[in-house]
């Protein structure tokens, strides 16, 4: 037996504790890692991960802030489509991960997050910190924003309450679970461990095939449309599912619109993706979807809302066929259900499972022609740095090595780069909780590390998104996860400079004020420095073109030798694309 294997036990003490029964637990159910932070009301499972378990699935990804510990949790399911775990101390670590869980939650992404409690018997507490970090009802802080939640009463329960809870998160439409394991119970002595029952008999079920009378009702509608469009909202990152996605498009000669909020589901360079992806719908999108006659909408983000934003009040005549098992996680609390759309035939599926038996029952229509996308127009000479400057040096510098965009920042525009497969593109954070980048894209890079895939992790982050999440680089240097994150910096939590802007403007005030409150000046931020501090290979701040080009080739040279890279780039606060989600009948491409 290898060290790992055997508890260092003392003659005088019971072999066992509770907390053993629960860390074998996850090693049966290949949870490969638990992003944490550490505290006293998880110590018994923390002694059972590392002296029980050898610290080896799952491993413990020691994080320095419970958000970033949340969201590299996230980041990893939205790369891999697998679960991974977390663990946050009592009331404490649970307030701090609550923007991340909400994040999570909103995105659809499954995170198995374990934590505890101070003993629930009061007569076992230490007197005051025990105290404060008992809480009745602990699980309600993410309630809202959680599919389920336990405090399990014994070893036993808690087991079934880690299978259940697996079992839940990882089933569409998926999201984070929360156990909390009472301190006690984790530190009960017992003579023997629990057998495990086995995991595979506790999977999540596979994705249900729509309803076959469904199916052929759609095809019809869909075969004998003029205009089909199809937008594509969570899809999945299967090859396969992809492919039939084409092949269904191509097949009906149907226009497709995707976003940014979400991860590629579609090649942005094909001829029949209508528009460039924004987080809003811009007007070649809205036109898309207004003109066509029968509307196939796959588990799109605020469905509703892309009916407003397309119709403006007019009511939709096309028919709609809405595909989605999100109304499942619909409650009171949070409206990240977005606006009710309209639906003439609503199939209670997975999109993509959707795609498979539509492509089977369609009928091919005739081939068209499609309109261009209109083009940005030329870039403006400027030795500032714009994000589309970045994005032009990053193609160059990348040449044909294969990325995998984790994180775009807030003024991206669509046209800047193409995706042409499930993983050139994740997706952004789900809730709009800025601080996530740093995580996501670490949890990306993990799970592509893991992969040994050849596509190289990148993530274009905003300064705020960065300043907000950026101990995550310590975590990514720490566990050997290479990754680059450009840090798109412009001083500022400039998308809000926007809003003042807009607030001056209808007030008749000083729009000159708007940078007051948002900019990150006065001191500046050496956000190189910060990063190079926990030990990431750092490059910047750079301040012009020729400085960025080897810096971009450089940081991609410094992931593929297996490095955190973090790149400061100073750019011109200033969007190409419109990013309120207000007047977006006006050409998205406006000038700065
Ligand atoms: C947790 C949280 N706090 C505040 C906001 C409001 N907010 C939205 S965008 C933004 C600015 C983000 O700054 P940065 O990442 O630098 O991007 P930039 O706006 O400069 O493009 C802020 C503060 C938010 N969405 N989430
Ligand atoms: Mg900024």
């Amino acid at each position: 037996m290898t060290q790992r294997e055997v508890p260092i036990v003392n003659d005088q003490a019971p072999t066992f504790w509770g907390s053993d029964t629960l860390a074998d637990c996850l090693r049966a159910m290949k949870v490969p890692y638990l992003a944490l932070n550490p505290g006293a009301s998880y110590r018994g499972l923390h002694d059972s991960l590392v002296n029980h378990l050898g610290n080896q699935s799952p491993q413990m990804l020691l994080c320095l802030h419970e958000e970033v510990a949340i969201a590299i949790a996230q980041g990893y399911a939205k790369a891999s489509g697998q679960m991974m775990g977390a663990v946050v101390h009592s009331n404490v670590g649970l307030m701090h991960a609550t923007m991340a869980v909400f994040n999570a939650w909103c995105d659809r992404m499954p995170i198995l997050m374990l934590g505890a409690t101070g003993p629930w018997d009061a007569a076992k507490r230490r007197p005051w910190i025990d105290w404060i970090h008992t809480v009745s009802d602990q699980g309600a802080l993410v309630r809202d924003y959680t599919k389920w939640d336990n405090q399990p009463g014994s070893i036993p329960a808690a087991v079934e309450a880690l299978l259940r809870g697996a079992q839940i998160a990882q089933t569409a439409p998926r999201g984070p679970v929360y156990i909390n394991l009472d301190a006690a119970l984790q530190e009960s002595p017992t003579e023997t461990l629990l057998p495990i029952p086995d995991p595979t008999r506790y999977a999540p079920p596979e994705a249900a095939p729509p309803a076959p009378q469904d199916v052929q009702r759609a095809a019809q509608w869909l075969s004998g449309a003029k205009r089909p469009v199809i937008l594509m909202g969570r899809m999945s990152r299967k090859t396969e599912d992809w492919s039939a996605r084409v092949a269904l498009a191509e097949k009906l000669q149907a226009q497709v619109v995707t976003d940014l909020k979400n991860a590629a589901s579609f090649p942005t360079s094909h001829p029949q993706h209508a528009a460039h992806p924004g987080y809003f719908m811009n007007p070649e999108a809205c036109a898309a979807v207004r003109e066509s006659d029968v509307i196939l909408m796959l588990d799109w983000v605020d469905p509703g809302g892309a009916f407003k934003q397309a119709f403006q009040g007019e009511v939709c005549q096309a028919k709609v066929i809405h595909v989605s098992l999100d109304m499942h996680i619909h409650r009171g609390w949070s409206m990240d259900m977005g606006s009710l759309p309209p639906s003439d035939l609503f199939m209670l599926c997975e999109p993509d499972a959707a795609v498979h038996s539509l492509l089977a029952a369609c009928q091919a229509r005739p081939e068209k022609t499609w309109p261009l996308k209109p083009e940005l127009p030329p870039m403006p000479e400027s030795d500032a740095i714009s994000l589309r400057a970045i994005a032009q040096a990053l193609d160059a510098a990348a040449k044909d090595t294969p990325l995998c965009v984790a994180r775009l920042p807030l003024g991206w525009h669509g046209a800047y780069r193409n995706f042409a497969h499930p993983l050139d593109y994740l997706g952004a954070d789900g809730g709009g909780g800025i601080g996530a980048g740093p995580g996501n894209a670490i949890g990306v890079a993990l799970a592509l590390r893991d992969a040994n895939t050849d596509r190289l992790p990148v993530a274009l982050i905003g300064d705020g998104d960065f300043l907000m999440g950026n101990t995550a680089v310590w975590t990514a240097v720490r566990y050997g996860i290479p990754v680059l994150l450009i840090v798109c910096n412009n001083h500022s939590f400039f998308n809000d400079e926007l809003h003042q802007e807009r607030v001056a403007k209808e007030r008749h005030r000083p729009v000159e004020n708007k940078w007051i409150g948002q900019r990150m000046s006065d001191p500046e931020i050496n956000i190189a420095q910060m990063a190079n501090a926990m030990g990431a290979t750092t490059l910047g701040p750079i301040r012009s073109h020729q400085d960025l080009q080897a810096a971009l080739a450089q940081g991609l040279e410094a992931v593929k030798q297996g490095k955190t890279c973090v790149i400061d780039v100073n750019v011109v606060p200033g969007y190409d694309t419109n990013m309120s989600g207000q007047n977006n009948t006006q050409s998205a491409v406006h000038k700065r």
